[in-house]
């Protein structure tokens, strides 16, 4: 990995093959990766596992040659077997403690805030980035909550100035720069970019927006 995880989470592409349209979602990777994808998950939860896996190894090893992180959403097994760089770990998946046991210490493990009670539950796992969100209205998690809003980024911000921050819900090319005016490391996108009919043309767009 060549870049600090603040940095890796400019862009982060959150691959869901409930919306790329049927398009494999390794080919999607690629593209992402070709527009300037900085950091990519993997979240799928549909697959089987074995099936679950190959995409993963595939995934990761795309990664790899890229010089970006790989995370796993959910399923910690298979980021160990895959070889992924850690996993984004929600309220009922496996706790980070365990996670990291599983993982290693280097492994990344990110977490989701919504508001503050969420942050401090969260903090004391020592997470490597918080996904705050959802920022705007967002079709692609039904159970996702009302929006929070750029303003929840500063406030989680002002309240944990150390931890990376990445927004998530809803982002698009209009409202990324709302996002990371706010204090957000970063933006971590599905459907803006997995169901854009042109996948690396609107990696690249987001891409410039967020910069180096
Ligand atoms: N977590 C909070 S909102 C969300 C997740 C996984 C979905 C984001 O998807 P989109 O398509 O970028 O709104
Ligand atoms: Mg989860």
């Amino acid at each position: 990995m060549t870049r600090s995880l603040s940095r890796a989470l400019r862009l982060y592409v959150v691959l869901d093959p409930a919306v790329a349209g049927g398009r494999p979602v390794v080919d999607v990777a690629r593209w992402a990766i070709a527009g300037g994808a900085t950091m990519l998950q993997l979240r799928d939860k549909q697959s089987t596992d074995r099936a679950f896996l190959a995409t993963a190894q595939a995934v990761a090893e795309l990664c790899r040659a890229a010089g970006i992180p790989c995370i796993v959403n959910d399923r910690v097994d298979a980021a160990r077997a895959a070889g992924a760089d850690g996993v984004h770990l929600g309220h009922d998946d496996l706790p980070p403690a365990a996670a990291r046991e599983i993982l290693g210490e280097h492994a990344i493990i990110g977490m989701s805030a919504g508001n503050i009670p969420e942050l401090q539950a969260a903090l004391p796992a020592k997470p490597d980035y918080l996904g705050v969100g959802p920022m705007y209205a967002t079709h692609t998690k039904r159970d996702a909550g009302p929006p929070v809003g750029p303003a929840m980024v500063r406030t989680l911000r002002q309240a944990a100035p150390h931890v990376p921050l990445v927004g998530i819900g809803g982002i698009t090319a209009q409202n990324a720069a709302a996002v990371l005016a706010a204090g957000a490391d970063g933006i971590a996108v599905v459907s803006s970019v997995v169901a854009a009919p042109d996948v690396a043309a609107a990696a690249r767009e987001l891409r410039a927006i967020v910069g180096e």
